[in-house]
Order: structure tokens, then C-alpha cells, then sequence
């Protein structure tokens, strides 16, 4: 059996760039630092406990930048500025219906961090993409929440 193109695996259910995420140190001092310098607005801000995250969404056109701080050291973000400092931490694609993408993804052999999805901002539903299975780039799978569900 020949490996599926990438247009067989995902083909119409990915629609766009949801945010590019940014780790940073400081939550306050990003969202002044992009406000000030890019003119870009804070659309949305929440503390997502299982994540360990405290973020913000700063809008840029259609899209959002989403800036991460860690709540502890022990986390992803925690440990990703351990290892990196500051930077961008994942790409995350929009999808359709996050279960199909990821169990299409996993029959093409690829790594979901998931066995399912969890909940993302404003009541997303989201999974990864194994960084090593996607060329050194952590993917987010998001499912926004329907209109008026958050
Ligand atoms: C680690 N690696 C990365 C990476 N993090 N490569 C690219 N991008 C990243 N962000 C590399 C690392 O350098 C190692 O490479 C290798 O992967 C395995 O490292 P590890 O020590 O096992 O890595 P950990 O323990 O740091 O875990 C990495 C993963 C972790 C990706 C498994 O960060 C994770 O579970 N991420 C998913 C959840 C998350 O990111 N939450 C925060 C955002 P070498 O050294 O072996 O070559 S929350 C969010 O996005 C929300 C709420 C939302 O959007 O709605």
C-alpha cells in the first residue's frame, strides 16, 4: 500500500491558520509589547488549568497570534522556555471536526498526542501533531466551539 498524499490524509477539512503560539515569560508585557509595537488587539484571555497555560489571543487580520506563559515550570510551555527561551512554540491549523483530522492523521501513521481531543481557548476542542512526526513543528489540531457555545 503507497503512503497517502498529504491531500488524501486532511484534503478540505483543514480551512486556514487558527493562531501561530508564542511562549513568553511575561503575559502582560507581551500583550503591551504586540499591542504597542503591531497595533494588534487582545481579543481573548483565559487561564486553561489542564494545559498550564495562562494565554491571550492578540488579533492580526483573520488570524490570531496566541501568547503562552507557563503556570509552572512543569509544563509545556514551562518547559519549552526552559529549553528555548522565548519563541514560537506551535502552528495551529483549523479544522473541521477534530476527531475526523486526528484518526485520518493516526491511519497515516502519524502521532496524536491524544487519544482525545481536549478542551482549547473560548471551548475549542484540540489535539497535536507529535513535533517529530511533523518536521520539528509542534501542530495543533483546533475545532472551533460553535457560534455562541462559549
Ligand atoms: C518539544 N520539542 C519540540 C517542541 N517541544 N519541537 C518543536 N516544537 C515544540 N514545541 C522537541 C524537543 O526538543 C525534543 O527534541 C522532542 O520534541 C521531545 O522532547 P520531550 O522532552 O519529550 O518534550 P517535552 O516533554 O517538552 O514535550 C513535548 C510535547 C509537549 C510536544 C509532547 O510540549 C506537549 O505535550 N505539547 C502539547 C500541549 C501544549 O503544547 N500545550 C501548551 C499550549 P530532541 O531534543 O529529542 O531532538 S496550550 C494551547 O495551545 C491551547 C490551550 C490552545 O491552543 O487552545
Amino acid at each position: 500500500m503507497s503512503t497517502p498524499s498529504p491531500a488524501e490524509v486532511l484534503g478540505p477539512v483543514v480551512t486556514a491558520i487558527d493562531h501561530v503560539g508564542f511562549a513568553v515569560r511575561d503575559l502582560d508585557a507581551a500583550i503591551a509589547f504586540y499591542g504597542r509595537a503591531f497595533g494588534l488587539p487582545l481579543v481573548h484571555r483565559e487561564v486553561n488549568e489542564e494545559q498550564g497555560v495562562e494565554e491571550a489571543m492578540v488579533g492580526i487580520g483573520d488570524s490570531c497570534i496566541q501568547l503562552l506563559s507557563a503556570l509552572r515550570p512543569d509544563t509545556a510551555i514551562g518547559k519549552f522556555l526552559e529549553r528555548n527561551g522565548e519563541g514560537i512554540q506551535q502552528v495551529a491549523f483549523r479544522v473541521v471536526d477534530v476527531d475526523d483530522a486526528s484518526q485520518r492523521l493516526r491511519d497515516a501513521g502519524l502521532r496524536l498526542l491524544y487519544d482525545a481531543p481536549r478542551r482549547g481557548t473560548a471551548g475549542s476542542r484540540i489535539n497535536f501533531v507529535h513535533p517529530k512526526d511533523a518536521g520539528g513543528v509542534l501542530i495543533e489540531l483546533v475545532e472551533p466551539a460553535a457560534e455562541g457555545a462559549h
